[in-house]
């Protein structure tokens, strides 16, 4: 503890955007011996379907099964799981999967139609994915909170089918984790994980159904699956550690925003936390702070070397400089621990999530505020959105014309057409207009 320090930063020093950059600077690590892993195991299970699975299985898990059937979990198994939980926790997670239902019903898109005055009529129909496979993490990053965050939305978009993957070193399950399973309705549940399970919802088993689209985060040998059976099959965003940018005016209890910085820092050594304010006493205020309660964290150690490798406390001229370095950063959570967050938010142009006042802890966002907590992370905030129901819809043109409306229009076509020198088409819509 007594070596430990925190990067300090001020803007108005002469080196400040380097220093930034490199405070962001993340690559997602792509190391070619996993590649060949992944890949030896992608072809095994593609060849092979449920005996390469339940080999891979018995290797990596430890298990001791001879076929698929006994690494496939009953439906009772779900509900018990989730009859068998202690009331607090059952009600809490009741709760939570309540207000994400309610939060993403909102997401829902419709699909449209309009007719234009010669009767021709054009939109928009939207279809919900038919199956959906859920990659589970098995050990210590087991979150049923994430079970409910990638199943939920499915399940509300109208996806028929949800098959979830988790593995059980050793045989080990997590009963939160099936509880999460059963509230959200996930349909069924294999004991599987790894490259082998993203293989086979990716191609399909004797016994695993191929599915649309693999949700859900994972290790490096789950993420370089994910990659290679792109194509094949949809992913979600690969995401990145989990990162957080408090935006403080000073004015909040420094112990608050230190222990927000620990909330995200504890996910992993690679988390990112950072603070920025216009208030040198306050960056003073928050470095005592986490000095005196870091000790009190069981997960200290994981902290501890988040905070010394990639936390900053930064200091700016003013909030609107606070706002504008946010931007820069487009932190996967933003918290805006200010009295009037509503002034700040137009300027807001970068976050994953937005955590707006100083009640607003960033953790009730991880579990129960009702938007999700799958976000974009390492700056892909520029350009990408939360993990919702919009994920597990897709969208189907629709294209009507009248008799008069093809006429009118089969003119246009066929200019252009001709222009590309693509005569087929051309005389396709030249049949339609009328002498
Ligand atoms: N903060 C994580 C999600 C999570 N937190 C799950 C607790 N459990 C996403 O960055
Ligand atoms: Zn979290």
């Amino acid at each position: 503890m007594s070596e430990f320090s925190i990067t300090r930063l001020s803007s108005t020093e002469e080196n400040f955007d380097t220093q930034l950059e490199n405070l962001l600077a993340w690559e997602s690590v792509s190391d070619a011996k996993v590649n060949q892993i992944v890949d030896d195991i992608l072809s095994e299970v593609k060849q092979q379907g449920d005996a390469a699975v339940v080999s891979y299985t018995n290797r990596f898990d430890l298990t001791t099964v001879s076929s698929m059937s006994e690494l496939e979990l009953s439906p009772d198994r779900l509900t018990d799981a989730l009859t068998t939980l202690p009331q607090a926790q059952r009600t809490a997670l009741e709760k939570a999967a309540q207000r994400i239902r309610q939060y993403h019903e909102k997401q829902k898109s419709d699909s449209w139609q309009y007719t234009e005055d010669d009767g021709t009529m054009l939109g928009q129909k939207v279809t919900p994915l038919d199956r959906v496979g859920l990659y589970v993490p098995g050990g210590k990053a087991a979150y049923p909170s994430s079970v409910l965050m990638n199943a939920i939305p499915a399940k509300v978009a109208g996806v028929t089918e949800i098959i979830m993957v988790v593995p059980t070193p050793r045989g080990e399950l997590n009963q939160l984790v099936l509880a999460a399973a059963a509230l959200a309705g996930v349909d069924r549940v294999f004991t599987i994980g790894g490259a082998q399970a993203v293989a086979a919802l990716a191609y399909g088993t004797e016994t695993i159904p191929k599915v649309d689209k693999i949700v859900g985060p994972g290790n490096i040998y789950v993420a370089t699956a994910k990659r290679a059976v792109f194509g094949a099959v949809g992913i979600d965003m690969i995401a990145g550690p989990s990162e957080i940018l408090v935006v403080c005016d000073g004015k909040t209890n420094p112990d608050w925003v230190a222990m927000d910085l620990f909330s995200q820092a504890e996910h992993d050594e690679d988390a990112q936390a950072i603070l920025i304010t216009p208030d040198v006493d306050f960056i003073d205020q928050v470095e005592a702070s986490i000095r005196k309660l870091l000790p009190t964290m069981e997960r200290k150690e994981i902290i501890e070397v988040s905070l010394r490798n990639r936390a900053a406390l930064i200091l700016v001229q003013d909030m609107d400089e606070a706002i504008e370095i946010g931007n820069r950063i487009a932190p996967e959570h933003l918290e805006l621990s200010v009295e009037d967050p509503q002034a700040l938010l137009p300027g807001v142009r970068h976050a994953g999530a937005i955590f707006m006042g100083r009640h607003t802890a960033e953790a009730l966002g991880d579990y129960c505020a009702g938007p999700n907590h799958v976000l974009p992370t390492s700056g892909t905030a520029r350009y990408s959105s939360p993990l919702g129901v919009y994920d597990f819809q897709k969208r189907s043109s629709l294209i009507m014309f009248s008799a008069d409306g093809a006429s009118d229009i089969g003119g246009v076509a066929s200019i252009l057409a001709r222009g590309e020198g693509l005569t087929a088409h051309a005389r396709s819509a030249e049949y339609r207009i009328k002498k």
